[in-house]
């Protein structure tokens, strides 16, 4: 207890000394306790057990001012073990409460419990929290919020009243037993049966029409949405019938507000979203529909929840319902997403890296791998594979994050290429001997404090699809987006080096590239996958270790006991 008291105060003060800031605005700790349990749900008339947080789907919110520590104790009471994860949360100099799985840290074991340290340092607005164990994502998982902290405000008039929503997809089946038999027959494992929002598939959806999720408002106020796509294979268009709605923040990071009637949102995004109560009093649909334009299966249903007005009127017989783009729009996704722009204002500043030192350029391609006598489930009797720079990254089952402060061998290598192994044109008709990636457990070592560039470079290998690129450890700047091959001369000629947003989730575009930098200030080991859960199980990911600065304020905090 004594010992425990003293470890608190050195990590207040420690917070403090960094951040430089006067101890009157002192960071708060938080204590959560997180019980994974099985739980009975009943979505789309059938009901099943699944692995829940506090026996709650979604999982509880997890509270802060920016700046605080949030200490979260894990107890696992179910079955197989897992790992927790606190997405966009940068967690300075502490990879090992980030959470991957055998990238930062073993499983939790059933019975077994571990304590995380999410430490917060300049994000603000909405993040999310999510198992990072096979699929288990898919029903662990819940918002983060991030207030200002005491005596600053938002960039915005204060809304009158917020709400957490929440995007996700229910499977009638048992999860886990989905993706371990996709993983054994190496086809594509069968898509979601419907979407939620906030825990319900709502309207039109089977035995979902009385559960549907009401979001009670009144006229004329204005309401903050902090909204999660917590998706595993899908992106997302989101709207409200008959209200625009105004996206200020992404990522936790302020964005120049954005007035529109719908947005495309990516699994692993978070956006911060204004809505005013300014219609005839009367119920509207607020709903999602999937943005997915590729051959693979996906989910075609839709989610709503009702904007429901409060006050003495006749409730409409037919809800007015939102005019969302078609599943394949990806000129209507464009034009939201190339539209965001850092707030840049003189408090939230920002500072885009001008001088690259580093430059790494990634092709992300869906691959196979050749089984014997074509014995595998996938196209043509192979097994469906993903791939960076063509390495189909093999998951080890001791921790990279410990094997690397160790010093342990045969653990991971230390070659991940800053190139793909040959040129071709990636977005072209591309052959078969393009198909078949290598696999390795390869990690990219960076010096601390390098510029980095990195520029995506989706390809037209296998199945072509957008893929929402994440990165643990950071939030970078996109600098660009195109569709097409990359070029050094004429695609940087695009680039937004004034006020790109700042994120930690990006939608590279099918067929296209995304650029993205970033000051690798932040000692440690840090996961970056496809947020698209199928391709980060066939190996879309790799591991960026930052290596230790010259002092200790610049180097991977001493091992947690
Ligand atoms: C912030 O203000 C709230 C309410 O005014 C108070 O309860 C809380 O302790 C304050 N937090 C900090 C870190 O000062
Ligand atoms: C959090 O828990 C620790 C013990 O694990 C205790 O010492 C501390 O006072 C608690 N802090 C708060 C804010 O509840
Ligand atoms: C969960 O549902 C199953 C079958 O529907 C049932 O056998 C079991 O008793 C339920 N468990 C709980 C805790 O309600
Ligand atoms: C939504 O915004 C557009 C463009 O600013 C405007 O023309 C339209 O009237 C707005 N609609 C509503 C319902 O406020
Ligand atoms: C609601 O409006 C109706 C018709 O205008 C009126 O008869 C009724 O008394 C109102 N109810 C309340 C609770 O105000
Ligand atoms: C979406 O577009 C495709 C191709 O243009 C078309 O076949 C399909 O019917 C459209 N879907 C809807 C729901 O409009
Ligand atoms: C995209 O925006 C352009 C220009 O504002 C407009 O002409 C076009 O119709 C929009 N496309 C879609 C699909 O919304
Ligand atoms: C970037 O490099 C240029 C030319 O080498 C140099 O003049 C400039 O000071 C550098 N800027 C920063 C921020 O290091
Ligand atoms: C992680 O390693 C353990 C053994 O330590 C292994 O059982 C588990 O399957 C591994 N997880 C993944 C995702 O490979
Ligand atoms: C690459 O493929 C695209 C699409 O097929 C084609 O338009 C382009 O000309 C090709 N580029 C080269 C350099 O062959
Ligand atoms: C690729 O390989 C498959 C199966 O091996 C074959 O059917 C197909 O014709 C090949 N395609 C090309 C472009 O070589
Ligand atoms: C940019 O340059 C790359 C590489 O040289 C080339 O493949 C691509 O077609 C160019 N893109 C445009 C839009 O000119
Ligand atoms: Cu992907």
């Amino acid at each position: 207890m004594g010992v425990k008291k003293v470890v608190l105060i050195l990590a207040f003060l420690g917070f403090l000394y960094l951040d430089g800031l006067p101890l009157c605005t002192a960071s708060g700790v938080h204590n959560y306790t997180y019980i994974l349990k099985e739980t009975n749900f009943t979505r789309l008339c059938s009901t099943k057990s699944m692995l829940t947080v506090n026996g709650q789907f979604p999982g509880p919110v997890l509270r802060v001012q920016k700046g605080d520590t949030a200490f979260v104790t894990v107890q696992n009471n179910g079955k197989y073990g897992v790992t927790i994860h606190w997405h966009g949360v940068k967690q300075p100099r502490n990879p090992w409460s980030d959470g991957p799985e055998n990238i930062t840290q073993c499983p939790i074991k059933p019975g077994k419990k571990f304590t995380y340290e999410v430490v917060f340092s300049d994000e603000e607005g909405t993040l999310w929290w999510h198992a990072h164990s096979d699929w288990s994502r898919a029903t662990v998982h819940g918002a983060i919020v991030i207030s200002p902290k005491n005596g600053t405000s938002y960039p915005f008039p204060k809304p009158y009243a917020e709400e957490v929503i929440i995007l996700a997809e229910w499977f009638k089946g048992d999860v886990k037993e989905l993706i371990d038999e996709a993983t054994a027959s190496g086809a594509d494992p069968d898509p979601s049966d419907s979407y939620t929002l906030n825990g319900q598939p709502g309207y039109p959806n089977n035995c979902s029409i009385e559960t549907t999720f009401r979001f009670p408002v009144q006229y004329g106020k204005t309401y903050l949405l902090r909204l999660v796509n917590a998706g595993m294979n899908e992106e997302m268009f989101f709207g409200i019938a008959k209200h625009n709605i105004t996206v200020v923040a992404q990522d936790a990071a302020y964005i120049k507000p954005i007035t529109t009637s719908y947005i495309m949102i990516t699994p692993g995004q978070t956006m911060d979203i204004l809505v005013t109560a300014n219609q005839a009093p009367s119920y509207y649909y607020i709903a999602a529909s999937p943005f997915f334009d590729s051959s693979a299966p996906y989910d075609t249903t839709n989610t709503s929840a009702i904007l429901q007005y409060t006050g003495n009127y006749t409730i409409p017989t037919t809800i007015p319902y939102p005019t969302l783009p078609n599943v394949t729009d990806k000129a209507a996704a464009d034009n939201f997403t190339t539209r965001i722009r850092s707030l840049a204002s003189a408090e939230h500043p920002v500072y885009v890296p001008k001088n690259v030192t580093t430059r790494i350029f990634i092709t992300v391609s869906v691959n196979q791998i050749v089984c014997a006598n074509a014995s595998c489930g996938g196209p043509s009797g192979n097994r469906l594979s993903a791939s960076l720079n063509n390495i189909s990254f093999v998951t080890p089952s001791t921790d990279v994050l410990q094997a690397y402060y160790k010093s342990l061998p045969n653990v991971f290598d230390k070659d991940f290429p800053n190139l793909p192994p040959y040129k071709f044109n990636f977005t072209g008709d591309v052959g078969n001997n393009t198909l078949y990636p290598s696999l390795g457990t390869k990690a990219k070592l960076i010096n601390y404090g390098d510029v980095v560039e990195i520029v995506y470079q989706g390809t037209n290998v296998g199945n072509a699809e957008n893929h929402p690129m994440h990165l643990h450890g950071f939030s970078f700047y996109l600098v660009g987006t195109g569709y097409g091959n990359f070029g050094l001369t004429n695609s940087t000629k695009t680039y937004n080096l004034i006020d790109p947003p700042e994120v930690n989730t990006i939608g590279v575009p099918k067929n296209g590239w995304a650029a993205i930098r970033f000051v690798a200030n932040n000692p440690g080991v840090w996961f970056m996958h496809c947020h698209l859960e199928r391709h980060a199980s066939w190996g879309m990911d790799t591991v960026l270790i930052v290596k230790n600065g010259p002092t200790k304020e610049t180097s991977i905090r001493p091992t947690p006991s």
